[in-house]
């Protein structure tokens, strides 16, 4: 059986668990923390979580895996057909790993584990975001899916990224992004109503907790 390494905290788990759940994949769950140790190195060469033990040996990266997931289990489909779309679906996840997630995992050590925040960072992660959304916009469907008609990919990518970014420049500038993107908001809601989205937000919210308190 498919076993995926990660913890509740993460948002690049979470995105690769949705996938598994929203598909009705077989797995089972592996708690396991990004790790410099040889052994976990081995399975993930950059340390990194998640991770994707397969009867053909171990994947990393998010993308890669869910790639995987649509070639060995198509059914229900997570990418559009035709070559443009399935593209403009990887364009959108791109978008929000690099120009959404990125610049708002700067913050990340501040805001969870109390390290200090450089004056650097505090100048550039929010325009560096503002640029992000202003992109997005321009490629986002809403139709009512932010690829198009079909809840895909990149609903999923984009969600946890987005939930990451709020938490983090709500954190650290006391700024909503929504207030001024309307059709994201609404799609993020209608996103976040699914039942493999509450459940995952809520796990992430009590290790969240946990952390803090601990
Ligand atoms: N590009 C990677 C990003 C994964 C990632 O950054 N995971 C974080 C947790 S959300 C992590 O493992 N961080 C520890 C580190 O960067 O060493 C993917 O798509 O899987």
């Amino acid at each position: 059986m498919l076993k995926l390494y990660g913890v509740a905290l993460s948002n690049y788990y979470n995105i690769v668990k949705q996938a598994m759940l929203e598909k009705g994949v077989a797995f089972e769950e592996v708690s396991a923390p990004p790790s410099q140790d040889a052994g976990y190195l081995a399975k993930s060469p950059m340390g990194k979580i998640p991770c994707l033990e397969t009867p053909e040996g171990f994947l990393s990266e998010s993308l890669a895996i869910i790639e995987y997931l649509e070639e060995t289990q198509p059914t229900p489909p997570l990418f559009p057909t035709g070559a443009y779309q399935r593209a403009k679906t990887r364009e959108i996840i791109k978008y929000a790993e690099l120009y959404i997630d990125a610049p708002a995992r700067r913050l990340l050590g501040h805001v969870l584990f109390g390290a200090p925040l450089s004056q650097d960072a505090l100048a550039e992660v929010r325009p560096a975001i503002e640029r992000g959304l202003a992109g997005l916009k321009r490629i986002a469907r809403y139709e009512p899916w932010v690829a198009g008609p079909d809840f895909s990919y990149a609903d999923i990518v984009l969600m946890h990224c987005v939930n990451l970014m709020l938490g983090m420049v709500g954190a650290v500038y006391q700024w909503d992004p929504l207030a001024d993107e309307p059709e994201l908001a609404a799609w993020l809601q209608k996103a976040s109503e699914r039942d493999h989205s509450k459940a995952l937000r809520e796990a992430q919210q009590q290790a969240i907790a946990k952390l803090k308190a601990g």
